[in-house]
């Protein structure tokens, strides 16, 4: 078999989408991982392949050039693997235009964000990258990295600092209008990153913070995306299956389940292309979408990840498939989650559950619980604290709501005597650290986790005040530590 580098030439036109290179550069996107390259990226190739248009994309890698790299060794080209349990499909999405990398290269990121052929930033730097303080839900001014960006302008390195930088240079020197759209599981992720953005330029100096703010009033939107792959890491085993169906080698393939779904507000101060013929959605009100999804999926999903690490099992597929993890993820969901969302009316509600078991079930593709359990303590912050206030100021204790913030605190936290396996162990958490020097300091269990609550900077205080609801998760601690993670969600199913 050969094994040229991938290229426009040599793959076929069964796989690649979009064969011409792009007539412009429209889109820059800021964050160069696996979740774009399978989801933004197919529909751009989709969109631009039936309405060619200048939506090519430049993709933004934060900080490794590795991705960068090889795409740029490879004509820009990448092939998405998907994977079900029934085979396998690749396609080549040919929506790239370029690559940058943000931590070597930040000036160029705000130059092209500023440049006037730009109409849209489409932004997945997980929640971890919007520097946003789950306790306050403003800027996170305890990070270095925010206090340096707000203090350096030339060389912004934090995604918000770089759009805050870019648009006033924007607003400066043409005053074109762009569109910022986020892509991340963030609740109403457009009017977060936009509420962060203002707040950034609002420490500006008068008279450009006021220049830069009233021009972006009517001149950038930041319209609410929902968005969902699932879409684990890389390994060779993608590259092989790449090269088996192309005939040609790709050294960085990106796995990924067949469905997929992106529904967006129809809010674009510079037009878009054509997302639908991907299959996008659009929308005036993307809210109960976002709900749906950040509750029942991703919700759901952390506590899959953590039970299940806490059990041994590396992967989703085998931690649902264990039948104590399939019942609390079935509580949760139906008894924790559902009632506090709207289903759209477009979604048949026990079509989307069943999906959603069988997505978590998909054992080919072998999505690791170390991957959905990595940043809880800022992937929590979204799907927890609405949800339980909302039962807590009804009287009712969410007990697996609760359960899910024992288990993670049972896989980051270092409890005295306690070994939560390596799965657990190989999660990584910008909190470990914090956490590490709380379970140091506390005498027992419940002033752990009180402290966690109190001083974590993890959940918003209003929290910490539901005392039957700090204490129901130390009880969970305390049972997961002693009798492992089957005692504990039997345990919330009868408390
Ligand atoms: C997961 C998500 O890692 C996680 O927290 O819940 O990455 C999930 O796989 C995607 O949001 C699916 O769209």
């Amino acid at each position: 078999m050969t094994e040229h580098p991938l290229s426009r030439r040599n793959v076929s036109a069964a796989a690649l989408i979009h064969r011409r290179v792009p007539e412009g550069t429209g889109i820059v996107h800021l964050g160069l991982g696996n979740f774009h390259r399978a989801h933004q990226a197919v529909y751009t190739a989709l969109a631009m392949e039936r309405e060619p248009g200048p939506w090519g994309i430049l993709g933004v890698a934060s900080r490794s050039s590795a991705v960068a790299d090889a795409m740029t060794a490879q004509d820009l080209l990448y092939s998405v693997v998907e994977i079900s349990p029934g085979g396998s499909r690749v396609r080549v999405p040919g929506s790239h235009t370029g690559t940058l990398v943000a931590e070597h290269d930040p000036e160029s990121v705000v130059h092209a964000i500023a440049d006037p052929a730009t109409k849209i930033v489409t932004i997945t730097v997980t929640e971890h990258g919007y520097t946003v303080s789950p306790e306050t839900g403003s800027l996170d001014l305890d990070s270095d990295a925010v206090r340096r960006d707000l203090a350096e302008a030339s060389t912004p390195r934090t995604t918000i600092g770089q759009i805050a930088r870019a648009l006033a240079l924007r607003a400066s020197t043409h005053g074109t209008p762009i569109t910022i759209l986020s892509c991340d599981n963030l609740l109403a992720n457009g009017r977060q990153t936009e509420r962060l953005v203002r707040e950034f330029v609002g420490t500006f100096r008068a008279p450009l913070r006021d220049e830069v703010l009233t021009w972006m009033d009517a001149s950038v939107a930041f319209p609410n995306s929902m968005v969902d792959r699932i879409v684990p890491s890389s390994s060779d085993r993608y590259n092989e299956t790449a090269l088996t169906h192309l005939g040609v080698r790709d050294t960085i393939a990106v796995p990924a389940e067949p469905f997929t779904m992106w529904v967006m507000e129809e809010k674009f101060a510079a037009g878009r292309p054509a997302w639908e013929h991907g299959g996008a959605l659009f929308t005036d009100d993307v809210e109960p979408y976002e709900l749906m999804k950040v509750r029942l999926l991703n919700g759901t999903h952390s506590l899959i990840a953590y039970l299940g690490a806490l059990d041994g099992c590396a992967t989703i597929p085998e931690s649902v498939a264990r039948p104590f993890v399939e019942d609390a993820a079935r509580r949760i969901l139906c008894d924790e989650y559902l009632p506090t969302v709207t289903v759209p009316e477009a979604v048949d509600t026990d079509d989307y559950i069943r999906q959603l078991f069988s997505r978590w079930s998909n054992t080919a593709l072998g999505h690791r619980t170390s991957q959905v359990g990595s940043d809880g303590s800022v992937k929590l912050a979204q799907r927890i604290p609405i949800p339980a206030l909302e039962h807590l100021g009804r009287g009712d204790v969410p007990q697996f709501l609760a359960l899910t913030v024992a288990a993670y605190l049972a896989c980051i936290a270092p409890l005295p005597g306690f070994d939560p396996g390596p799965h657990a162990r190989s999660m990584t958490d910008p909190a470990r650290p914090r956490l590490a020097g709380m379970a140091d300091n506390a005498a027992s269990t419940t002033e752990f986790v009180r402290s966690v609550f109190v001083d974590g900077g993890l959940f918003p205080s209003v929290l910490a005040a539901h005392t039957e609801f700090v204490s129901r998760i130390a009880d969970f601690v305390d049972i997961i530590v002693r009798h492992g993670p089957a005692v504990a969600a039997g345990e919330a199913s009868a408390p």
